[in-house]
């Protein structure tokens, strides 16, 4: 029976699918196949050199010498290369290698002295997964910028050296553009012509500049930086505007730039900078001693803070405290007589370093 045609449609839709999935992935799979060949000939290169030294004996009879040089084109040595080429978890490796190991025994033993570049016989000209460096893409063709300098030196070429890529620059940070001749915000051509470019940084209070790296190049100055009578960018002083960007506990350090707020001495309400003698105003605890906020100590005055009984008085920082007097405690809010109980005998062998075992 012929199938319906909902499915034939189904069927028509899925091998589209497949056709443009195989498309992309091929695409994306010239520029790792490239890449896997370029590893079988980098890892043919070091088989090569590594057993350049081998021989059959170590010593140098004429015997030897001749065993020797037939070992240099033996099959076994290239065995030997060969097993070394790829990683045995390698899956794309192990593919192309199974898939070509025939190619590398012709280059082996005919082609190698009339091509003794590999990676050129064997990735570029025989399987054409890869092209010569400077260019990309089926036919080899010269990236943007030309062959000899991609993306004229300040960028990446898309499938340089590969069958794979479209030859679109990726440029270097400083540089945008199709062609990377272009600086960023930030930055500015210090020499430019039609196939050069050199993008130098701007001066760090330029947004933007032209032609020169100081501070009187910029176009437009950065945040935080404000033009002078000669227009040139100079730091904002944040601090000395009317109202000042910091909170009434701190106080204002300018910066090139920019600026900072940090905290004032605890002893301070505002202050103007760091320490208990840059106090605008002396906080509540602490009193104005020639020129710095010091605390007051209550408990010496001549009035008793703590009244309660059994109670003394502590001072601290900015403040001071009541507390019970030795041999009573806090029970809700009075100080009694903490109860006297024999126990250390019992704590005493308890606590002892020579417990005896
Ligand atoms: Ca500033
Ligand atoms: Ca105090």
């Amino acid at each position: 029976m012929l199938p319906s045609s909902p499915e034939l449609r189904l069927l028509g839709l899925l091998s589209c699918f497949i056709f443009i999935f195989q498309v992309t992935n091929a695409k994306r799979d010239l520029k790792s196949a490239c890449g896997t060949c370029q590893r079988i000939t980098d890892n043919f290169q070091k088989g090569y050199e590594r057993t350049a030294k081998q021989n059959f004996g170590g010593g140098n009879t004429a015997w030897e010498e001749r065993k020797l040089s037939k070992y240099e084109t033996s099959e076994i040595r290239l065995m030997e290369i060969v097993e070394g080429l790829c990683d045995s978890s390698s899956f794309e490796c192990n593919q192309m290698l199974e898939e070509h190991e025939e190619l590398l025994e012709t280059w082996w033993f005919k082609r190698k002295t009339k091509h003794p570049d590999l990676h050129k016989w064997f990735c570029i000209d025989t399987i054409e997964v890869c092209c010569p460096k400077g260019t990309f893409g089926p036919d080899c063709n010269a990236c943007v910028g030309g062959s000899e300098r991609p993306c004229h030196g300040n960028g990446k070429c898309d499938g340089d050296g590969t069958r794979g890529g479209d030859g679109k620059c990726t440029c270097d940070v400083e540089y945008k553009g199709d062609f990377c001749l272009d600086c960023i915000d930030g930055y500015f051509n210090e020499v430019r012509n039609d196939s050069f470019s050199l993008c130098t940084e701007c001066h760090s209070s330029c947004k933007t500049c032209s032609d020169g790296a100081t501070h009187q190049d910029c176009d437009e100055c950065k945040d935080g930086w404000e033009e002078d009578e000669q227009e040139a960018c100079i730091d904002v002083n944040e601090c000395s505007k009317d109202s000042p960007p910091c909170q009434e506990k701190e106080y204002c350090v300018n910066t090139e730039g920019s600026y900072s707020c940090k905290g004032c001495d605890q002893a301070c309400t505002g202050c103007t900078g760091a320490g208990a003698d840059k106090c605008k105003a002396c906080a509540g605890g602490y009193q104005d001693t020639e020129g710095t906020c010091s605390d007051i100590d209550e408990c010496s005055g001549a009035e008793p803070m703590c009244t309660e009984e059994h109670q003394q008085c502590v001072n601290t920082s900015g403040d001071y405290k009541c507390v019970c007097s030795a041999g009573y405690e806090d029970h809700d809010g009075e100080c009694v007589q903490k109860p006297q109980e024999e126990e250390p005998a019992v704590s005493k062998t308890d606590e002892s370093p020579h417990v005896e075992l």
